[in-house]
């Protein structure tokens, strides 16, 4: 069982997709439990503010510390310094499939959310352990990101897939690209599936499979092949060979 605890000022729009999916289902079934918390309600003046002007000028709001803390601090309790904080922020490191797998090991992760032009400062220097991005563009906060690191861990926890070949098969498992997939109708508009799928031979599928996510990483993530997962012959076969065309076929089967 993993427990994440959210911060943020929209824990609705949160909710609504944290009921949904797998994940909604990996919380019916007792494997993930969420803390979604307001800030707002760590506030102490009348107005609720969260917010305000940021020292030197130059526009924009700054989500101010305190309510952060004292949100962070109240709920983690005891278990604070325990805990992994992260910040979703477009300054932190990428996020990515190896993060994910070390976080699913962890019993409690606790997810800050900013808005606005972002958080204090000292909000990233004495609260927050780690601050991650899911990728080089700049959102409206950090709500989206705390979703994706959510969905990207419940869906590697035993028992949420439930479904044989799962996690451990796809896309950045061994570090390459997936294969194409494809199923019924064996022809559609035209369009046939490679013949190798249809005739049974399971090694041979198997072979084709790999040589088909070796390809496709080969031209679309060349940089994913320093740290794939891949034999001294397949990548003497990668440097030698010519990186043909990675489409699949499209000869009518039948
Ligand atoms: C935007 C606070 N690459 C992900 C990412 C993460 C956080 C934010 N933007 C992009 C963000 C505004 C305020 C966080």
């Amino acid at each position: 069982m993993i427990r994440f605890d959210v911060f943020t000022i929209l824990p609705d729009v949160m909710e609504s997709y944290l009921a949904a999916s797998m994940v909604g289902r990996a919380r019916l079934g007792g494997q993930v439990v969420i803390g979604l918390h307001n800030v707002r309600d760590y506030t102490h003046d009348r107005h609720r503010t969260t917010d305000d002007t940021p020292y030197g000028g130059g526009g924009g709001m700054v989500m101010k510390p305190e309510p952060i803390f004292e949100a962070v601090e109240s709920v983690l309790g005891e278990d604070f310094g325990q805990v992994p904080i992260v910040l979703l922020s477009p300054q932190g490191r990428v996020f990515t499939q190896a993060t994910a797998r070390e976080w699913s090991r962890q019993p409690r992760l606790a997810l800050i959310c900013g808005r606005y032009e972002g958080v204090d400062e000292r909000v990233r220097g004495h609260l927050a352990t780690d601050e991650v991005s899911i990728g080089d563009y700049v959102l409206t906060g950090g709500e989206l990101p705390a979703l994706v690191v959510i969905d990207s861990i419940v869906r590697l926890l035993p028992g949420v897939l439930g479904d044989a070949g799962g996690p451990d098969d796809d896309s950045h498992a061994h570090g390459l690209l997936e294969y194409p997939h494809y199923t019924r109708p064996p022809n559609y508009r035209g369009w046939g599936i490679p013949e190798v799928l249809l005739s049974g031979d399971h090694a041979r599928i198997a072979a084709w499979r790999r040589d088909q996510s070796l390809l496709r990483t080969s031209r679309r993530r060349p940089d994913l092949l320093d740290a794939a997962d891949l034999t001294p012959e397949e990548r003497d076969r990668l440097s030698t060979r010519a990186r043909g065309a990675d489409e699949p076929a499209d000869a009518p089967s039948s």
